[in-house]
């Protein structure tokens, strides 16, 4: 017997047990000691499970796939767009794309050297594309053959080994799955590349049922626990706000601590946190390639962005944005309560682009020392100010200065708290900087006249009261 058809038997007798058990409860089912009495403990509220989230505030995000071979170039032509949508930019017919596969062999992958890429950049988290909307899948799944192991002559589960990795790192591993998918023939239709109306016979709940929710059960359970489950492609019309809250529920009888993005459902509106409706599905808006003014107030959000112009690997984008750039952006979005998820796009050898690798490392360099005032922050208590951007703890403001004064003087306007002491992050000793009021509420601080970090000095405020 083939494993194609051992695969068909086992999505069956899932199915099987699916309907016998009564949906959603496969972890119930699984999980059951016969009594009958099965206690059910206390779903987690949202803020418990993403306390961990908060914390951290910064992450990595990894799309790598079978598009890193072309590298943005089909049959010796630059192809516009992002990296990953290459599949659908250049009309690759699904036969000529899944050629790809005899030619992913990554053999410089090395998931201990990413987790510690990411870990020295301070990162917190890292979430790796299972399956992008080309369909690919970068893990052992038992579903179907076109995967990793099965497809290509690399035969590793990269996911295994970062799995792996991650643990042994104090890292957490999430996933990010395309609802998309061009290649299922159930998923099929007329969006996607190359449809085919005459020869088949797209059925997109039988996708879901059959294909996606066993992919994600495999997820889970063999490679978890996970930190966040980040869903995409949900744009697509067969994708209803309905399945959405389905499969967000699916997901956390699967793994009743874990964090989903918006994206699950059709919540994707505004600045991409959630839609006007009255209960969203999703514990987190994922606004993409941008920080909102204001952030997204009385919403967890997490900004998603590309180094360059692209997330999955590109031979010729030089179009990096500086370090400077990257750590003054970190520095805004935790002023604004988000977290930042920073993406590299390795390439089909298994390599994070050196330019990636340069800035992480710098962004680390600075949050050994200056880490204190982003991890754990809350947004700014204070109105907007001219020099930089302020993060929050209690008893604490931490003042990040892009532009240092001129006359060495700080002002910091509308502060209403006593202030005890104030100091440079970075100094070691914590050398009480001198500061006066002016009028009713400024304070101006007297700080050292040349700049000590050009990018971003951070200044500590011990304040009395909260
Ligand atoms: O189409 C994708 C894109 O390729 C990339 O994965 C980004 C990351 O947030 N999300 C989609 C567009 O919203």
């Amino acid at each position: 017997m083939t494993k194609k058809s051992n695969k068909k038997i086992l999505v069956v007798l899932t199915v099987l047990m699916m309907v016998l058990c009564g949906l959603p409860s496969i972890a119930k089912c699984s999980e059951s000691n016969g009594s009958g009495a099965e206690a059910k403990s206390k779903p987690l509220s949202r803020e418990e499970r993403m306390k961990w989230w908060h914390e951290a505030r910064f992450g990595m995000f990894i799309h790598w796939g079978l598009y890193a071979i072309p590298a943005g170039q089909w049959k010796g032509k630059k192809i516009p767009g992002i990296g990953e949508w290459i599949m659908d930019k250049a009309h690759i017919p699904i036969p000529e794309y899944e050629q790809l596969t005899g030619q992913f062999n990554p053999v410089k992958f090395n998931a201990e050297q990413w987790v510690q890429i990411a870990k020295n950049a301070g990162m917190k988290y890292i979430v790796i594309t299972s399956k992008h909307h080309d369909g690919f899948c970068m893990w052992d799944s038992k579903v179907t053959d076109y995967d990793i192991i099965d497809a290509t002559p690399f035969k590793r589960d990269v996911l295994k080994e970062l799995s792996r990795a991650c643990r042994e790192n104090g890292l957490k591993l999430c996933f990010y799955h395309s609802i998309m998918d061009w290649h299922h023939p159930d998923a099929q239709g007329p969006f996607y590349p190359n449809y085919d109306a005459q020869n088949s016979n797209p059925n997109f709940t039988r996708y879901v049922e059959n294909y996606l929710k066993p992919q994600l059960k495999e997820l889970v359970e063999n490679y978890g626990p996970l930190g966040v489950l980040w869903f995409d492609g949900e744009w697509v019309k067969d994708w209803t706000e309905p399945m959405g809250r389905d499969m967000y529920n699916y997901v956390l009888e699967l793994q009743p601590d874990i964090i989903i993005n918006n994206r699950v459902g059709k919540g994707r509106k505004g600045l991409e946190g959630f839609s006007d409706s009255k209960e969203p599905v999703g514990d987190f808006g994922t606004p993409e390639q941008r920080i909102p003014a204001k952030g997204l107030p009385g919403v967890n959000w997490e900004t998603c962005m590309t180094m360059n112009d692209t997330w999955g690997y590109k031979s010729y984008d030089d179009n990096w944005k500086s370090t400077q750039e990257l750590l003054r952006k970190l520095a805004d979005i935790a002023s604004k309560g988000g977290n930042f998820l920073l993406n590299v796009g390795p390439t089909a050898e298994g390599l994070i682009p050196e330019p990636s690798v340069e800035r992480l490392a710098a962004i680390g360099h600075w949050l050994k020392i200056n880490g204190e005032s982003i991890y754990g922050t809350t947004a700014s208590p204070l109105g907007e100010i001219p020099w930089g951007r302020c993060t929050a703890k209690p008893g604490r403001l931490y003042l990040h200065v892009f532009d240092w004064p001129t006359d060495a003087k700080l002002e910091v306007p509308a502060l209403n708290n006593t202030v005890t002491k104030a100091y440079l992050l970075a100094d070691k000793e914590k050398s009480p900087l001198t500061f006066t009021k002016e009028g009713q509420n400024n304070l101006v601080i007297n700080v050292p006249p040349k700049v000590p970090d050009k990018i971003n000095t951070v200044i500590v405020l011990e304040i009395k009261d909260k």
